[in-house]
């Protein structure tokens, strides 16, 4: 078993100055009922805590890791930028560059800007949907998140396509009534609300391929039908990338799926790990963002010379080798098919559902089209499958709505032992009552 000591010394005092002892509460493993190790380091597949226990890593920073952790160019990039400063508040040529290269995967994306985080793009992306178009309402799906802005964490009101209740404590009632939350997947529930109030929407957003209730792909004509519509009534789709960019495709979701949005917000990868979002799309809306228009968006830190350092190598080792995408996939793609010949093997009832290099293993016997079927898996079937793991050196996300990833440092005997675990865990389940 594993021997954690230190890291739950340094639980417990991380909880004296720090609510939950965490900066973001999924890293508490409150949903797996257990301690979360520490980590001291990362290199490659491999993540390292403070008991000096060893994990092939499948969490990666929650994605962002696809090259692995401490990739050398990227450390040479950083070491190399470090001296000369870590901030400016100043345009660089450095911004510039990383502009391009990101229109050079994503065309849609045909001018951008610059934040420190996922949720400061999404929020920011609806600011200026809501601008464009001098409407209020947005539209967004059950089981997708989109960082936590006031208006993103918000569930459906008792009808369907009635007004937001706030999803937390402190989002005002006023905010979450603006925000309506249908079903991911549910064409005839999205075309129906347009039909009655197309017209009033200022956006839509969604995860084009759903991450945070586990990897759910969208069904054939969802994403088609939220382009058809929002295109009918002037209003303006945005793609949350933030996590499926780079890793549904080089070019994300939308290349994935050939589906044009207005906007697209990006982070995770495109930061290569460092603090980094962006949010971009049609020049024509883009535009009218601060100082070149009226809709005010700023950033102390956006842009930040280190930060971009950073997403520049990621994308220029990327962009100099596309075949790390199709790397990748396959590693993820043997991993997959050999959870579910596993599975099979010892009659787990386990769905494994993936996208590219992103990917969930959901304890039940049908496809998770949307959050219900989500909420339906085997939590105690998880948790085995979750600790048995963890307790031999494979580092998973700690929740069942979780996704994980794959680097281009998962290689062979990584797979094979990570196989060869969760076999172990497999069995277990299979005995269990
Ligand atoms: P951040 O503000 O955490 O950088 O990004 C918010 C966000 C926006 N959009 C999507 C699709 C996301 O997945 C996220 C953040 N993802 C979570 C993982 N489910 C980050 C992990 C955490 O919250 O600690």
């Amino acid at each position: 078993m594993l021997q954690l000591g230190k890291s739950e010394k340094a639980f417990e005092e991380a909880k004296r100055y720090m609510p939950g002892g965490v900066n973001s509460p999924v890293r508490s493993y409150r949903s797996v009922g257990s301690n979360p190790p520490f980590i001291s380091s990362a290199s490659g597949s491999r993540i390292y805590d403070i008991d000096n226990n060893e994990y092939i890593d499948y969490v990666l920073s929650w994605g962002p890791m696809i090259l692995g952790h401490a990739n050398p160019e990227v450390i040479a990039s950083l070491q190399e930028a470090i001296p000369r400063g870590t901030s400016y508040g100043a345009p660089t040529l450095l911004e510039t560059e990383l502009a391009k290269k990101i229109q050079a995967f994503m065309p849609s994306m045909e001018m951008v800007r610059l934040v420190s985080s996922g949720t400061e793009s999404t929020m920011s992306a609806l600011r200026v949907a809501r601008g464009y178009t001098g409407r209020d309402r947005i539209v967004k799906f059950v089981g997708c998140y989109h960082g936590h802005s006031d208006a993103l964490l918000v569930k459906a009101g008792s009808g369907l396509a009635t007004f937001g209740v706030p999803d937390s404590p402190g989002v005002p009632k006023g905010v979450a009534e603006n925000t309506i939350t249908l079903p991911y997947n549910d064409i005839d529930a999205i075309t129906k609300l347009f039909n009655e109030i197309g017209d009033t929407i200022a956006a839509v957003i969604v995860e084009p391929v759903a991450g945070n209730m586990g990897c759910v792909p969208p069904v054939p004509g969802f994403l088609e039908a939220l382009r058809t519509l929002t295109k009918e009534h002037g209003s303006v789709l945005i793609f949350d990338e933030v996590m499926c960019g780079f890793r549904a495709s080089s070019g994300g979701a939308q290349k994935l799926y050939n589906i044009k949005p207005d906007l697209t917000c990006l982070g995770k990868i495109v930061g290569g790990g460092m603090p980094m979002a962006v949010f971009g799309g049609s020049a024509k809306i883009m535009s009218e963002i601060a100082p070149s228009g009226p809709i005010y968006q700023a950033g102390t830190l956006s842009g930040n010379p280190i930060a971009v350092t950073s997403g520049l190598a990621t994308l220029s080792i990327l962009q100099r080798d596309p075949t790390i995408f199709k790397q990748v996939e396959e590693a993820t793609k043997t991993l997959c098919e050999g959870y579910e010949r596993l599975a099979a093997q010892y009659n787990v009832p386990v769905v494994v559902q993936r996208v590219g290099s992103m990917f969930t293993v959901f304890f039940t016997d049908k496809p998770v089209h949307n959050f219900d079927d989500a909420s339906q898996c085997n939590e105690a079937h998880f948790k085995i499958f979750f600790h048995h793991n963890l307790s031999h050196g494979i580092y998973m996300a700690p929740s069942p709505y979780e996704s994980n990833f794959v680097s281009i440092c998962h290689k062979h005997s990584e797979i094979e032992r990570t196989l060869a675990v969760a076999e172990e865990a497999f069995k277990i389940i299979s005995n269990h009552v």
